[in-house]
């Protein structure tokens, strides 16, 4: 006989508030801490799997926060969910999704932990149940964003040496267009050849900041500037002007927009952020989109820790093509070490665990000591 499939039988979820190791400035937000939005899934055969939500500055970067996440999972999420097959991730996923709309970074959250329980269960790796992975180690870059500098370009130097990272993204755009130029020339002048530059406006440009920002970019050595704009009209106007890559990072947010953006030719470059994207598989949708518009790949973040750092490790690691590499050092801008054994960031690139599901385990006595209180459990 056929045992009975395992159903999910409660689900937590928990605020976790972890500093930053410095100031993180972006266009939207300064951050000085992170605050992870941690999802615990027990299943009827005695399997736990994790997920996690991030955002950047609250609301300060799109529509959901920690809290919102927090409160959709507990009062809506886990009412859908309670009872249902667990080991059927995706047809779960489908349910959630007629019933629940939007709210991609909360379905990202329980679509992680339902694919950790799942690997868990069958004794593989999340990368293999999305159909396997091609690479075991990933290309990180480093964003520097300290807002100074001279700070930056000490924090580059020491990335080099280090070996940890040689692809650096600035982030700009709360200063003048001219000030951030030269910024930008000043760091790679330091940096010389042993490291690239990129840029992350994070949609602070008009159209007419970007004509000139992005030809002054490129004549100072950045070699692809992510998101100057927030309309999608005006980067597939901004896009093939200039002799530098265009990445969209914000405009894609899921299949449809992704395929909205390639028909329409707006982008050289998609950055995937799983969460940003609803989820492992809609990532590899979009991936797939790219990869048939002949549009170049990215693997994005949302500045998580290690559970949505290595959810998007393991599907990453399944993407065809992956031109310019990944930013998945979310865990390395936190002051906290959250896992048993750390991630092995070397050689400037991530190893993807190769364990059951997403192949970490949380070590819970740090967890608890940096959860809010409040942390909830529904059961039937
Ligand atoms: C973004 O917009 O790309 C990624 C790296 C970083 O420093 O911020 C994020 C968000
Ligand atoms: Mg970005």
């Amino acid at each position: 006989a056929i045992a009975a499939a395992p159903t999910v039988e409660s689900i937590e979820t928990m605020l976790v508030d972890l500093p930053t190791i410095r100031p993180h400035k972006l266009s939207v937000a300064t951050m000085t801490g992170q605050t992870l939005m941690i999802v615990r899934i027990c299943c009827s055969d005695g399997i736990v799997g994790i997920g996690e939500g991030t955002t950047i500055g609250g609301l300060a970067y799109g529509g959901e926060s920690p809290e919102s996440m927090k409160l959709a999972i507990d009062r809506y999420f886990s009412a859908v969910m309670i009872g249902q097959d667990a080991s059927r991730v995706q047809a779960l996923m489908a349910r959630i999704g007629k019933m629940i709309k939007d709210n991609r970074f909360a379905k990202s959250a329980v679509e992680t932990a339902l694919l950790d329980a799942q690997g868990k269960r069958l004794g593989v790796p999340v990368s293999e149940l999305m159909g396997g992975r091609r690479r075991d180690r990933l290309p990180v870059a480093w964003t520097l964003a300290s807002g100074d500098t001279g700070r930056d370009i000490d924090e580059a130097e020491k990335m080099l040496s280090l070996r940890r990272h040689s692809i650096f993204k600035l982030k700009i755009g709360l200063r003048s267009v001219r000030e951030d130029v030269a910024h930008v020339a000043a760091i790679k002048r330091a940096i010389g050849d042993h490291g690239t530059v990129r840029v992350d406006v994070n949609m602070a440009w008009t159209e007419t900041d970007a004509r000139l920002g992005i030809a002054a970019l490129a004549g100072a050595g950045c070699e692809l500037v992510e998101q100057p704009v927030q309309s999608a009209a005006a980067l597939g106007r901004l896009v093939r002007r200039f002799p530098i890559a265009l990445m969209a990072d914000e405009s894609i947010q899921g299949p449809e927009s992704a395929f909205e953006m390639a028909r329409n030719n707006s982008a050289d470059v998609f950055a995937v952020k799983v969460e940003q994207n609803g989820g492992a598989f809609n990532a590899q949708r979009v991936a797939a989109i790219a990869d048939a518009a002949g549009v170049e790949l990215y693997g994005g973040t949302m500045l998580e820790g290690a559970v949505g750092t290595i959810i998007s490790a393991q599907v990453f690691s399944t993407f065809a093509n992956l031109q310019w590499g990944t930013e998945l050092f979310g865990p390395l801008l936190l002051t906290e070490e959250i896992l048993e054994t750390p991630l092995d960031y070397s050689d400037f690139s991530l190893l993807v665990p190769s364990g059951p599901g997403l192949g970490i385990m949380l070590e819970e006595d740090k967890l608890a000591h940096f959860t809010r209180d409040g942390s909830l459990t529904v059961t039937r």
